[in-house]
């Protein structure tokens, strides 16, 4: 078997704490492990290694009986603690743990009192006024449960782009090093850099199409295969995620390609272009229609080519969409979509000292790895208490930290002091401006009352943002995706303030959330609104949520002048004064 990963270690810990949770065992042993999985998710080391060493006690935040239970799973890649305890419990319990707004003291009353076992039954226990009669639900608890009932079963075969990439780059990877294969690409909509995404589309030019097909049905990832054929195959992987294979000549690439990326609204009217001038479009071929006195298509090498034959500058992936790509490639007018390479600093990360799991120091040095400039803190505020947001005095005592190492990086790299600071239920921030005033530049953000109406929601944020010492707002709709909507707020007339007040909007990427989304970044464009790229990281390997934000931009028709930390230093920082200068 192949080695697990940290995640997947982690992932196995939190189910243990749950499932002692559901056994009512003692908190300090509950949180023995869930210590743990945070202690492995963010360990920098080497674990197998570690594990052959038996140092893992050493870790800190793993204590000797779990280090005891990691090496056995790490040896020998099963842990028959965790398999005896699974054995416990009815298997659909386990599921009900992904229901929002439901947790391991709710299922355990609902399996002890009700015999509730799976979703299906909970779902039913809903419906006939069970759940609402039990002591400790009630009719509001019954309806919520109901309600995540019916948004899973809503997002169910669907994935969220940043959980699915690892699989998707890996079998690319393995693919693209086989002998037999001559050009390969994950098409669909993965590669235009979707949020969600429902399968994985492959596109593999060989002559070997047998073999290439065999490799891929009996790839270690893939659980199950659904359909095997000559040119394409289909397997559902172990994440969940159902991966199709096509299998093409290398002359057909570029058609196959273009038609697998999509989108369908994209694909019809390319087919309708080749139509208006006589040639017919599929996934093999460009050529001329039966029948036809045209011209006959330019030979197509690639998809620029296509592009070209159809009088269009070449459209990237993930404009494909029919948002006006056509239009503005006919005018040359498409943007010039930004690029990893142009980010020099970020904004809105979190450290030890609210929720995040890593040091000022080393979320510093992880950015610094990462090629970056600068690096904004934005530690929650008082109101995140659940967080452990920071006061006035915590916070500042963080900004003379914050000083006092900038003097240590002589001019190379700089840590901006911020917050994210809270909006109140009134649009009201978290801290006087005389505290703001002694930060470099403060993101504003709702974390709670998330049920007010569009009108009040819109009223609230615009009220925040019109304070002079906001620099940027933060994940502006709150969704959580596939598991918590967006509440309602008119993006519009946010994006209207913020244009008028010269508030940036936070672009925030972590793959969750992907806020705000990229189909208004447009608008905001137009408006003259910047965007900054934030992964809202919580350690630091969440800086690498970067580029999931960069493929969000690219989405948005966002370019290296509409999003600011692509800015150096020395010029960043203007960026961040204007506002409070401008009311001076
Ligand atoms: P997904 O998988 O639901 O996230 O979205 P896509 O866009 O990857 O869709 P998928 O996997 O069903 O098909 C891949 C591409 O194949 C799609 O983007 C466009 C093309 N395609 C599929 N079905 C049709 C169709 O009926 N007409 C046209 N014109 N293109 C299609
Ligand atoms: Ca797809
Ligand atoms: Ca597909
Ligand atoms: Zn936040």
């Amino acid at each position: 078997m192949s080695a697990l990963t940290k995640d997947q270690i982690a992932d196995l810990l939190e189910s243990i704490a749950q499932m002692l949770e559901l056994k009512g065992e003692n908190v300090f042993k509950i949180r023995a492990y869930t210590n743990a999985a945070r202690a492995i998710e963010t360990y920098s080391g080497d674990l197998a290694k570690a594990a052959g060493e038996n140092r893992l006690a050493e870790i800190s935040g793993v204590g000797k009986a779990i280090a005891d239970k990691l090496t056995e799973l790490i040896v020998t890649g099963h842990l028959m603690y965790y398999e005896n305890l699974k054995a416990e419990f009815p298997p659909g319990i386990f599921e009900m743990f992904d229901l929002q707004g439901i947790g391991p003291k709710k299922i355990k009353a609902l399996w002890e009192k009700l015999n509730v076992t799976t979703i299906a039954e909970l779902e039913k226990a809903c419906k006939d006024g069970r759940v609402a009669a039990l002591s400790g639900f009630g009719k509001k608890t019954s309806d919520n449960i109901l309600a995540a009932i019916q948004s899973r079963a809503k997002h169910a075969g669907r994935f969220r782009l940043g959980e699915i990439a690892k699989d998707a780059e890996r079998m690319l990877e393995e693919l693209r090093g086989l002998p037999d294969v001559l050009q390969a690409c994950v098409a669909g909509s993965y590669r235009r850099n979707k949020e969600v995404v429902g399968d994985l589309d492959f596109i593999v030019a060989t002559n070997s199409p047998a073999e290439v097909s065999e490799f891929f049905v009996k790839h270690e990832m893939v659980e199950s295969v659904i359909a095997n054929g000559a040119t394409k195959s289909s397997v559902r992987l172990k994440s969940g995620i159902q991966a199709d294979l096509r299998v093409i000549k290398n002359t057909e690439f570029p058609f196959a390609l273009n038609y697998f990326t999509g989108s369908k609204e994209h694909n019809i009217i390319m087919r309708q272009r080749a139509l208006a001038r006589g040639w017919t479009l599929n996934e093999y071929r460009l050529g001329p229609l039966e029948n036809s006195k045209s011209e006959p298509p330019p030979p197509i090498h690639e998809e620029r080519d296509l592009y070209r034959a159809l009088g269009l500058d070449y459209v990237e992936p993930e404009l494909r969409e029919d948002r006006g790509e056509f239009a503005a490639a006919e005018k040359h007018t498409l943007p010039d979509l930004i690029e990893k390479e142009n980010l020099r600093g970020t904004f809105h990360n979190h450290t030890t000292a609210s929720d995040g799991r890593n040091t000022l120091a080393e979320m510093v040095e992880a950015a610094q790895e990462l090629g970056l400039q600068y690096l904004g803190i934005a530690d929650h505020s008082k109101a995140s208490f659940q967080a452990h947001g920071l006061d006035a005095d915590r916070l500042l005592a963080q900004v003379a930290e914050i000083r006092e190492l900038n003097k240590t990086f002589g001019g190379d790299f700089k840590i901006f002091a911020g917050s994210e600071v809270d909006i109140t239920k009134e649009g009201a921030l978290d801290f006087p401006d005389e505290v703001l005033a002694q930060l470099d530049y403060c993101v504003v953000s709702v974390h709670n009352v998330f049920n007010l109406t569009e009108a009040e929601m819109t009223k609230r944020i615009i009220k925040a943002i019109e304070n002079p010492y906001v620099t940027m707002l933060g994940h502006l709709t709150g969704r959580l995706l596939l598991s918590r909507e967006a509440y309602q707020v008119d993006h519009a007339a946010v994006i209207e303030a913020a244009a008028a007040t010269g508030t940036i909007i936070e672009l925030n990427a972590n793959p969750r959330r992907l806020d705000m989304d990229w189909r208004w970044w447009p608008l905001a464009k137009e408006k003259g609104v910047k965007c900054a790229i934030n992964p809202d990281a919580h350690s630091t390997s969440h800086l690498q949520y970067l580029h999931f934000g960069i493929g969000i931009a690219r989405k948005g028709w966002l370019t290296r002048a509409d999003v600011v930390n692509t800015l150096p230093l020395g010029k960043i920082e203007a960026v961040l004064q204007a506002k409070r200068n401008a009311k001076k």
